[in-house]
């Protein structure tokens, strides 16, 4: 028993995806989601020109042996597009066995923890009326859990707000905010940390005001504060009760979160652009969070962050996987068959995917009273339909950036 192909697929349907797909000679195929939003063609030449030919001719059994190969053997660790690449190797190979053991992946992975996943979704507005709007959509969605972000008075575009909300060339889907834009330049937005800081809290109290205490409520700070700033916010939003403060700072300094924790009990967030463990080490010893945002996709895939959620649980810390729509269907797959296995699961993040992404990719998932579980078919329970990704050739997009009023460039 061996891998006896790997094809790269690139693919974009309503936005790009990169998938790893694995065929043993057994002739079971194994599926990897390798997207990295923007950077997607970098991952796909690490994965064709230096990858593949290590696959061919392996024992696909041995997941652990392989991951420390492709981790080890590169010299060059961690980042982004390494952990990318190692990622859909490893969900490939994870998928390959639990096909082959006639159990879906989470069975392996110790078997359901819980009836499904509690997830948020994204409501947004440039003003209360359109966020609450937003809002009540996205309950009448199913979901129990949101995701509020807010414009700011003074400020034309800010990350995380439906303006016209709907993804290139896919008429008739609704997607709450799709920030990578297609097109050769990425496109600018503006930012003013106090007068976001001045506006923010009066959005959730309008929130709570309509919507009462029990809904629970999330915001994203999108790394845009130093430790300071994200600690008043932190502290200004706690009579709010907020489900979790997320990337209130960039946090390539760990040691930041020291000071934003010594201030506020807003539970915070941090880690969808962290890709390993080492990402985290001071942030659970020191107990300085209380979710990691890492993905299946962007952390190494199954095999690393089921250890990361372990060291995490010893803390009480919980899982809280980023799920934007750049993680393609086979990484939710992943995504969730992980949060259905673990014991400290927290929240999933869902953003919906397009039409022409769900015929690209077949899925069992379920989504039923805001719970998402992945299906009880062997492995992922996710198919590419490879006819259908061939339509839609890869088109470049960029993730926006930010200036501030006099220009500087600041975290986007
Ligand atoms: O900006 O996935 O919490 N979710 C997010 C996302 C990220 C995009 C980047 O590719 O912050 O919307
Ligand atoms: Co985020």
């Amino acid at each position: 028993m061996s891998i006896l192909a790997a094809d790269v697929i690139v693919t974009s349907p309503d936005r790009n995806f990169v998938t790893l797909k694995l065929t043993t000679t057994d002739g079971v195929i194994g599926l990897g989601d390798a997207t990295l939003n923007g950077r997607e063609l970098a991952v796909v030449s690490y994965l064709r020109d230096h990858v593949v030919q290590l696959l061919i001719g392996r024992d696909e059994r041995n997941i652990e042996d392989t991951w420390q190969f492709l981790y080890r053997s590169a010299y060059w660790r961690r980042g982004p597009v390494t952990m990318a690449a190692i990622a859909a190797v490893d969900v490939a190979l994870w998928d390959i066995k639990a096909k082959s053991a006639g159990m879906p992946l989470y069975q392996l992975l110790g078997g359901a923890s819980r009836e499904g996943l509690l997830a948020y979704g994204h409501a947004s507005g440039r003003t209360n009326a359109e966020l609450f709007e937003s809002i009540l959509e996205h309950r009448a969605q199913g979901f129990r859990a949101i995701r509020v972000q807010s414009g700011v008075p003074g400020l034309k575009a800010i990350y995380g707000i439906a303006s016209n909300a709907t993804s290139a060339g896919n008429a008739g889907v609704r997607y709450d905010h799709e920030p990578a834009q297609r097109g050769a330049q990425p496109v600018q937005e503006d930012w003013d940390t106090r007068s976001y800081l001045r506006h923010l809290p009066t959005v959730f109290e309008a929130v709570r005001n309509e919507f009462g205490p029990e809904l629970p409520l999330l915001h994203d700070g999108h790394h845009r504060m130093t430790p300071i700033q994200a600690a008043t916010l932190g502290k200004s939003l706690e009579p709010y009760d907020l489900f979790w403060l997320e990337d209130c700072t960039p946090a390539e300094n760990q040691e930041a979160l020291r000071l934003v924790r010594r201030h506020t009990t807003t539970p915070l967030a941090i880690g969808e652009i962290f890709n390993t463990v080492w990402d985290y080490q001071l942030l659970l010893r020191e107990q300085l969070i209380d979710y990691v945002r890492s993905s299946v996709t962007h952390a190494g895939g199954i095999t690393q962050l089921k250890k990361l959620l372990e060291s995490a649980a010893q803390y009480q810390i919980k899982s809280g996987m980023h799920g934007p729509t750049d993680i393609s269907p086979v990484g939710m797959a992943a995504a969730m068959h992980l949060g259905l296995a673990i014991h400290n699961f927290g929240i999933q993040e869902y953003m919906v995917h397009g039409a022409r992404t769900n015929e690209v990719f077949e899925q069992t998932f379920t989504w039923r009273d805001g719970m998402l579980h992945p299906g009880d078919a062997p492995g992922l329970g996710v198919d590419l339909n490879v006819d259908e990704a061939g339509k839609y050739p890869y088109a470049q997009a960029y993730l926006p950036y930010n200036r501030l009023a006099d220009g500087t460039m600041h975290d986007w």
